[in-house]
């Protein structure tokens, strides 16, 4: 399950990606270290997610398969959705400024959560755990 209350722990070529997403250096060097905590809750194919972290503090709902609007930390805006593929979270998700295709999953091992992200072929990953 992905219930819970997770804390960022550790991340993995954050840095290179955030750099592929235009994110000038000043900005990547506070998000490496952004203390981002997110609470998960999941009723059916509905989640509720708390965000928090050194630059804001947010709210969002979504629905499996339902296509939904989110604005990263910088005010880049996204548009897409999240699909469950066995025990997989996939987001599919559209930047609204050039159209282009950011991926990212969620799976739960052991007691972390990881999340990875794709974007213009650089991968990184954020891994998390319960607090
Ligand atoms: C959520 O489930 O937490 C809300 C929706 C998340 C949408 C996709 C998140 C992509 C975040 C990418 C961070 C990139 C920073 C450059």
């Amino acid at each position: 399950t992905f219930n819970g209350n997770w804390k960022i722990d550790r991340n993995e070529d954050y840095e290179k990606f955030m750099e592929k997403m235009g994110i000038n250096m000043v900005k990547r060097k506070l998000a490496a270290h952004d203390n981002l905590k997110v609470t998960l809750e999941q009723t059916g194919d509905k989640f509720h997610v708390k965000e928090t972290s050194a630059f804001r503090n947010l709210e969002i709902d979504f629905t499996l398969g339902v296509t939904f609007e989110y604005s990263l930390a910088d005010g880049t805006e996204l548009s897409g959705s999240w699909t469950m593929e066995g025990d997989m979270l996939k987001g599919a998700f559209n930047r609204k400024d050039n159209g282009k295709l950011l991926t990212t999953t969620r799976i739960v091992q052991g007691d972390e959560l990881i999340q990875s992200y794709n974007y213009e072929g650089v991968d990184a990953k954020r891994i998390f755990k319960k607090y």
